[in-house]
């Protein structure tokens, strides 16, 4: 077992783990976190991978460009606060199916369970984000964030208006998320209609935002898609901040300031987001 946990896969799922919980995003089983295997991943794993596999499931939804590959992702019902403590309960390893419509587990939960109730929800924004990025994503993670929670129930829920206020509420913003994020109306968690709406807007952002629920990010690495998470949630909460000054927004960044930062640090910002 040791083994498997000095993989820099599982090192790196582990560490984003414990940095959520760190956060304050990961209340009780809140958040989800899967990650695609590299080739040299699959290498370094397979050696640990249980004897017998469990049975196929069906997931009810297909990525056929993801047939073949395998996911660490955290188990359903289970804490991020317990993934570096117990990582062989608390997470498995998947194999998709050639069809990509099926998965089993070929490692963890040892002490039975499910990979994440939102599993078909990652699993086709994997698919999605894989065709945006010509297969560089590889990591999608789902946190509470309290202050983009906030936001929900003040900013109007439209990609427009979020995108802009987390653009100006720090200077960075424009620079890590230049093509902004999506907004998703609230919706029943874990269910395929929540998973067609997320995919329809990452088809065209890196992240969205879940009504009255957190925020969906996607990257090519821990790192990455950890940052975005960071900086977007920090975003709302200087925005929190600032309005619950009560004195209203007296001075912002112009949207010519952020044409600005965008030309100066050589990203594409999403135009027609902007006056
Ligand atoms: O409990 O966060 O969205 C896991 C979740 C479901
Ligand atoms: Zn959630």
């Amino acid at each position: 077992m040791s083994g498997m946990l000095n993989t820099p896969a599982m090192k790196g799922f582990m560490k984003t783990c414990k940095d959520g919980w760190d956060q304050g995003w990961h209340e009780r089983n809140g958040g989800n976190l899967t990650y695609r295997l590299t080739d040299a991943d699959l290498e370094a794993m397979r050696p640990f991978f249980y004897a017998e596999p469990r049975e196929w499931v069906s997931m009810g939804v297909t990525g056929a460009n993801l047939g073949g590959s395998y996911f660490i992702a955290t188990g359903s019902g289970k804490y991020f606060r317990n993934v570096e403590l117990n990582p062989e309960d608390s997470v498995c390893v998947v194999e998709i199916n050639e069809a990509g419509d099926s998965y089993r587990i070929v490692w963890g939960l040892i002490n039975g369970g499910r990979p994440t109730s939102e599993f078909p929800t990652h699993f086709m924004n994997h698919s999605v984000r894989v065709s945006a990025t010509g297969g560089a994503c590889r990591v999608i993670y789902h946190a509470h964030t309290a202050n983009v929670i906030a936001l929900t129930y003040v900013l109007p829920l439209t990609d427009r208006d979020f995108t802009r206020a987390l653009w100006k509420s720090a200077t960075e913003c424009p620079v890590v998320f230049p093509g902004g994020v999506g907004v998703v109306p609230w919706m029943v968690p874990g269910g395929a209609d929540i998973a067609l709406a997320t995919c329809e807007k990452m088809k065209k952002y890196e992240a969205s935002i879940w009504a009255q629920h957190g925020t969906f990010v996607s990257g090519p690495d821990f790192d990455t898609a950890f940052g975005l998470m960071h900086t977007i949630e920090k975003a709302a909460q200087i925005h929190v901040l600032a309005l619950s000054c009560g004195m209203g927004i007296r001075q912002t960044i112009e949207d010519d300031d952020l044409r600005a930062i965008a030309r100066e640090f050589g990203v594409d910002i999403r135009e027609e987001f902007l006056d």
